[in-house]
């Protein structure tokens, strides 16, 4: 049966393809999913967001008949959009957990991004795109940028050139997006690129065929840096979320009321911050590490309603950790993440648990494979993982007083001491812990992080500026991206840590909450 507004979903079900879901419902399509290979012989039209590691998902293809049908299907030329695993599953084979054989309907070999020339990796952000071949698919998004993530990247050659519709630069040329007939399939996220991702799916969705010519080569631009809105979020008396924001992690009024402060509700403030132009919304359960996060239903809720509106990456973090609930049922901590991813987060954040898993791992020298981290990046990738920390200054007179990483810091401590370190804590602040942000970031880089949340509990809600120190200490340390937090209080400082530090992000939250800048895609700006 064919229905112009419905289109075929092949979701194997390794992750999280909800938002892609929610941005096609958005353009008022419906979605038929694909139960067998049949059904994808009898789509009209076909979506395939690939999502997970390549091996396993050619497996799965493989297993079920499915990587036959889609071989037959493309054969045949019928409109196809595969999405970023979705492009490189079309190639010959890649080097992820492989080399692995592909579907082999281009010629070409995925390879991993090389961090051994100080490359971040995995390379997660907005880039613009670089057309190489007019597309209907990319009709009216020259140059605009748009949302990556993966670690992996096909690469152009003499014998796909003639597939490659545009390209991005990232430490090399890769493959950004193929278009041959009605064969499309695209690198980045259009589901997570805000409007421009959207006209592209709209576009896909809505075209009948392609007719491709060539145009001339733009220049490439660079990687964006990422503006973050974050959102403290809690539940009041009544057991709803609310938004809230504190002073140096301090989130009580200080009149006299002592209240929590209530900033409005998470999914409104979300949907506000992805319409003012923010690259990503973070959701930080502050009181996560009390409370179970599961128990937290309404948080899983707040995800679902706001990934419907919100069409940037999500994150969500608080609490995360292996935890037996009052009736003794245990509760793995992948089980948590995996709530959350189903419920539409596409990174999840882990606090407290990342630093105790830190700490185990620098005393033993050994990886259990049993952290929280651990086990989260191994199942959903380390992109999916990021890994928060809240550390506090500590000035000392010399880098000789603490057998932890100190930096000579731009101005002195309170007694005229020039160096400081920034010790880590858990609980929101709450313990302080023997071990300091620099050991923390390397430690948590090799369990599995794919991105480090650099809070400053001296800065947080002073809006005085980013800690510089803090961020170039860390991003100068790792080779995953790190995002600058604490201290937004113009956008000047965004300027200045972007300048002076290697930090890939920056994240806010009391700015864009006291209304300071109304338009938080400050990327423009800089
Ligand atoms: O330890 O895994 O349960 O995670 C708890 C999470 O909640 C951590 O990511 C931790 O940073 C966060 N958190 C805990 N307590 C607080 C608090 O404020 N009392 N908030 C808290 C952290 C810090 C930033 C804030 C920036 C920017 N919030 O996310 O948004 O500092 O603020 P600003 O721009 O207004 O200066 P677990």
């Amino acid at each position: 049966s064919s229905d112009a507004n419905t289109v075929t979903l092949l979701d194997y079900g390794a992750g999280n393809v909800r938002s892609v879901r929610n941005a096609i419902r958005h353009l008022g399509f419906g979605i038929r999913d694909v139960r067998s290979p049949e059904d994808i012989l009898a789509a009209d039209r076909l979506v395939f967001p690939g999502v997970g590691a390549f091996g396993s998902a050619m497996d799965v293809l493989n297993s079920t008949g499915m990587a036959d049908a889609l071989r037959e299907y493309i054969r045949r030329d019928r409109p196809f959009l595969g999405i970023c695993l979705g492009l490189q599953l079309l190639f010959d084979s890649s080097e992820e957990n492989g080399p692995v054989s592909g579907l082999g309907v281009i010629p070409g070999v995925v390879r991993r991004f090389d961090s051994s020339k100080g490359l971040i990796v995995p390379h997660i952000g907005w880039n613009a795109l670089e057309i190489t071949k007019e597309t209907q698919l990319l009709q009216g998004v020259d140059g605009h940028h748009v949302y990556f993530v993966h670690s992996y990247h096909a690469l152009p050659s003499d014998a796909n050139r003639d597939w490659i519709s545009s390209i991005c630069n990232y430490g090399d040329s890769f493959v950004a997006s193929i278009s041959m007939g009605n064969i499309q399939a695209v690198q980045f996220h259009p589901e997570k690129s805000g409007a421009t991702g959207l006209s592209i799916l709209k576009n896909f969705l809505s075209t009948k065929s392609s007719g491709a010519k060539v145009t001339p080569r733009r220049k490439a631009s660079k990687l964006a840096k990422r503006v973050i809105a974050c959102l403290d979020v809690r539940s009041n008396d009544n057991g709803d979320l609310v938004v809230t924001k504190g002073d140096q992690y301090d989130v009580r009024d200080h009149s006299s009321s002592k209240e929590v402060r209530n900033l409005g509700k998470p999914v409104d403030l979300a949907s506000q911050y992805y319409i003012d132009g923010a690259d990503e919304v973070s959701f930080l359960n502050i009181t996560g590490f009390r409370d179970f996060p599961l128990g937290d239903l309404p948080m899983l809720e707040v995800l679902r309603c706001a990934s419907e509106k919100v069409f940037v990456p999500l994150t969500v973090g608080g609490g995360i950790r292996d935890f037996t609930d009052a009736n003794g049922r245990y509760y793995s901590s992948l089980e948590v993440a995996s709530e959350y991813f189903r419920s539409g987060a596409d990174k999840i954040s882990i606090g407290s648990d990342a630093v105790y898993a830190a700490e185990a791992f620098l005393q033993s020298g050994v990886k259990t494979g049993k952290s929280s981290l651990e086990q989260i990046s191994r199942v959903y990738g380390n992109q999916a993982v990021v890994v928060s920390i809240d550390p506090r200054r500590v000035y000392v007179n010399s880098p000789e007083d603490v057998p932890f990483k100190t930096v000579k810091v731009s101005s002195k401590g309170p007694s005229g001491e020039e160096y400081a370190w920034y010790q880590c804590t858990v609980s929101g602040g709450r313990d302080s812990r023997p071990i300091g942000a620099y050991e923390l970031a390397k430690a948590v880089e090799e369990l599995g992080a794919g991105e480090i949340l650099l809070n400053c509990i001296d800065c947080d809600g002073q809006g005085c500026g980013f800690d510089i120190d803090l961020v170039k200490m860390v991003s100068d340390t790792v080779t995953i991206p790190v995002i600058a937090s604490s201290g937004a209080g113009a956008v000047e400082h965004f300027s200045e840590v972007f300048e002076k530090t290697n930090a890939s992000a920056a994240l806010a939250a009391g700015i864009f909450h006291r209304k300071e800048v109304l338009d938080p895609t400050l990327s423009s700006l800089l």
